[in-house]
């Protein structure tokens, strides 16, 4: 039932990719459509998958699933994205998910659920290129960045992501002054961090790509769906390192689609 649905993502190096129907056909729009309505969605029961590529399950809104994304294209990793809600409750989903978290993923006749084990499993099944480094104090930096994406960072960006873009998308209900005050306490001195250890620097730990700065762009960018440019003027260090990380095939590709849906999903309600 749902393998018509699934959209095959060759590596980003692919001349021909289509990331972008993630949510841009008008089936894949009416299916995310229904997901987003309805919490439990019909999950195909986990299957073995043999030589086909890994399934990712979620949706790139979310920035958890965003960093394993983008982590797999970086490395050239071909995968499915099985369009699946933030909780989704189907006993399917949860037998790869136990309490419901997006992303899951099911390579061959192995699944796991969160971003981190999955981005583990992925750089060890596929260390070229490593994206997380193997110096003990590159590899302790680059974890501390994920962490600070995934606690501190996404505890600023989820009440403005949920009560200003998802739960209304969702027709739940929201809370706006959680939003409010998340944007003007807890964003500011995010940023101000951010600007100070990023400096002149172009990534956030050695001179390539790795982990940290695939977690901390995708939280920033579900974080943009969700309030205004970030002010260069106040933070030009930043904005740089944003605009260079947001340049990069994997994520733009993505936050174009994930900008138009939800474009359309407000216009069609
Ligand atoms: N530590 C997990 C966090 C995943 C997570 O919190 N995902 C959210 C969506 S952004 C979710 O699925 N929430 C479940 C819900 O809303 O019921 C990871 O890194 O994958």
């Amino acid at each position: 039932m749902f393998a018509g649905l699934q959209c095959r993502h060759p590596p980003v190096q692919a001349e021909q990719r289509d990331a972008e129907r993630d949510h841009d056909d008008e089936e894949h729009f009416r299916h995310w459509r229904r997901l987003w309505h309805r919490r439990t969605i019909s999950v195909a029961p986990f299957r073995a998958n043999g030589d086909a590529p890994m399934q990712l399950y979620g949706s790139t809104i979310s920035p958890f699933v965003r960093k394993v994304a983008v982590f797999a294209e970086e490395k050239g990793i071909a995968f499915d994205l099985i369009p699946t809600a933030p909780g989704d409750a189907s006993p399917a989903f949860r037998a790869i998910s136990p309490f419901g978290h997006i992303p899951a993923m099911v390579d061959g006749d192995f699944a796991l659920a969160d971003s981190s084990a999955i981005v583990t499993y992925l750089e060890a099944k596929h260390p070229e290129p490593a994206l997380i480094p193997v110096d003990p104090q590159e590899r302790g930096r680059t974890i501390w960045f994920e962490e600070l994406a995934d606690t501190i960072m996404f505890a600023t960006c989820r009440p403005m992501l949920f009560n200003r873009v998802a739960g209304p998308l969702r027709g739940l209900p929201v809370d706006a002054a959680a939003a409010d005050t998340a944007e003007r306490e807890q964003w500011p001195p995010i940023l101000a961090h951010l600007e100070q250890v990023i400096g002149d620097r172009a990534f956030l730990v050695g001179e390539t790509l790795t982990l940290a700065d695939i977690a901390v762009t995708s939280v920033i960018a579900s974080t943009l769906h969700a309030t205004r440019p970030i002010d260069a003027a106040a933070y030009p260090c930043v904005t740089r390192y944003l605009a260079a990380m947001l340049a990069r095939p994997a994520f733009a590709l993505r936050l174009e689609s994930e900008r138009r849906f939800i474009a359309k999903m407000q216009a069609r309600g």
